[in-house]
């Protein structure tokens, strides 16, 4: 495919949401004719994105029954958000039409290298450490994906030098026919399944990332946990470990405190883990595939240390938002999954309270109220959400206080200020998804700064 073969095509783009919008802008720019379609009404987006599209000739159908009985096209564009196997894909693939996604379109016409990140935690913030190394050797160097940039935004501007660092989900994964020239695979246990058949399609779309690659790409895997590790099998491409665990030849581990890298039997020391920034053992596995991968790319070793040192995290991941009556307050929104509020709480050695709790996503917490059960140092946890009844039928740790039925983000914060002593770590990290209180994990997490900021000026 070329640029130019979009010309003329007959494009329908499913889903109107951040990646339709860029598809469609991208699409009509290159003068193919383009009609997006979404379950939802039109009141429900932006008036002004829709007008200028419709003066561009971007046709739109709106409506749960949208695709009931769409016309024959020549290209589909799925969003991630719809299964490549549901049911309006394939009355359009049997009028013909050939289903792809902006993920391979952009694989299909990118100029450069691609380094793909996928894994069920530490993507984003692997993804934005490696670009921001990259960016400190001046390489051209682009950040998108499931970051929430889609890359068909920045691809007219690429060259055979650029590279592009992605952020890949299992969404975006499931239908790839090619694999970037670096792939990293992290941590990788469960997730999404309210999405997904089960955990063995989570996984299988997961290494497609690696499932593509040729001899002479490299690939990048978490050696600490199984799924990862046995992912190897997967890929033709030279092989790289990264271990928080263990040494690893070939690979970027962390060992007497301190993050090393070993290539073709040369060990060189890279940074002392107590220089960086990042809460959460599970950040040191983040920062050795994002060192491996810049190391491999060619990144000095004092750009690749300068930068771990500045870097201070992603939004929403453990990151500290202020202080009431000498108890902390730290925002771990992002936490979604069981495994993830495990390493949260073990990253502070202080007594916790704990807002856990938020809609479901089919989770085993069995691990994670294994670890409460046993747990010394929480305090009191604050039980939100839908999923809560569940996790709180298991808690058999009677030293904890309970505080349940708050209505809102106001209530939740109060509630774990009146628990809270001096000295303590005040944790959102639920667990679990959001949607049943809040919009998305996002808006859970401003609404935690947000009334945590009140109560501070108001302290
Ligand atoms: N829609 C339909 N029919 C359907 C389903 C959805 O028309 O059957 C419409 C919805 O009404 C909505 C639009 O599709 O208007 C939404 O599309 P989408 O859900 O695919 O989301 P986008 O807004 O395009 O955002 C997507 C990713 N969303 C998902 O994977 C669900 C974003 O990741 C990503 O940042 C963005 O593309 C850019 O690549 C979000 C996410 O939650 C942040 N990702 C998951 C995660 O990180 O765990 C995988």
């Amino acid at each position: 495919m070329s640029i130019s073969s979009l010309q003329y095509k007959k494009v329908a783009i499913i889903g109107f949401g951040v990646e339709g919008l860029s598809s469609a802008k991208f699409f009509v720019k290159h003068k193919a004719y383009v009609t997006v379609f979404d379950k939802k009404e039109e009141k429900d987006f932006d008036e002004e994105a829709i007008k200028a599209l419709r003066k561009l000739g971007v046709k739109f159908v709106f409506g749960e029954n949208c695709l009931d009985n769409p016309e024959k096209f020549d290209l589909v564009l799925r969003s991630p958000g719809i299964r490549r196997d549901a049911k309006e894909l394939k009355g359009l693939e049997a009028k013909g039409a050939s289903i792809t996604s902006q993920t391979k379109i952009f694989f299909d016409l990118c100029p450069g290298k691609i380094i793909g990140i996928t894994g069920t935690k530490g993507k984003g913030t692997t993804s934005t450490l490696i670009y921001q190394m990259l960016l400190k050797q001046r390489l051209e160097v682009y950040l998108g994906g499931n970051i929430g940039k889609p890359p068909l935004d920045f691809l007219d501007t690429l060259n055979d030098q650029s590279w592009t660092v992605l952020e890949l989900s299992s969404f975006q994964l499931q239908d790839m026919t090619s694999s970037p020239h670096i792939a990293i695979m992290l941590m990788t246990t469960s997730e999404h399944l309210d999405y997904h058949k089960d955990v063995y399609e989570y996984i299988d779309a997961k290494r497609n990332i690696l499932r593509f690659q040729k001899k002479d790409d490299l690939a990048i895997i978490n050696r600490d946990y199984p799924v990862s590790h046995e992912s190897d099998i997967y890929t033709n491409a030279k092989l790289f470990q990264v271990s928080r665990e263990r040494e690893c030849r070939n690979g970027c581990f962390v060992q007497n405190d301190s993050i090393w890298v070993e290539r073709e039997g040369e060990k060189q020391k890279i940074i002392d883990t107590k220089d960086i920034r990042l809460l959460g053992k599970h950040n040191l596995e983040n920062v050795c595939a994002a060192v491996m991968a810049a190391s491999i790319v060619g990144v000095s070793k004092a750009n690749i240390a300068k930068t771990v040192k500045a870097f201070k995290g992603l939004e929403h991941r453990l990151q500290f938002v202020g202080e009431i009556d000498k108890a902390r307050y730290y925002d771990d929104s992002f936490s979604t999954i069981p495994e993830t509020t495990i390493v949260a709480i073990e990253a502070f050695n202080k007594p916790k309270v704990l807002i856990l709790g938020g809609s479901g996503k089919n989770s085993d917490f069995t691990q994670l109220i294994n670890f409460i059960n046993k747990a010394q140092d929480i305090r009191g946890i604050i039980g939100i959400g839908l999923e809560w009844k569940n996790i709180k039928s298991k808690i058999k740790n009677k030293k904890l206080r309970i505080v349940e039925g708050c209505k809102d983000m106001k209530e939740i914060v109060r509630a774990a200020s009146s628990l809270a002593k001096p000295g303590d770590v005040v944790l959102l990290s639920p667990a679990c998804a959001s949607f049943d209180m809040f919009k998305n994990y996002k808006d859970r997490g401003e609404q935690f700064k947000k009334e945590v900021n009140q109560l501070i000026s108001n302290s």
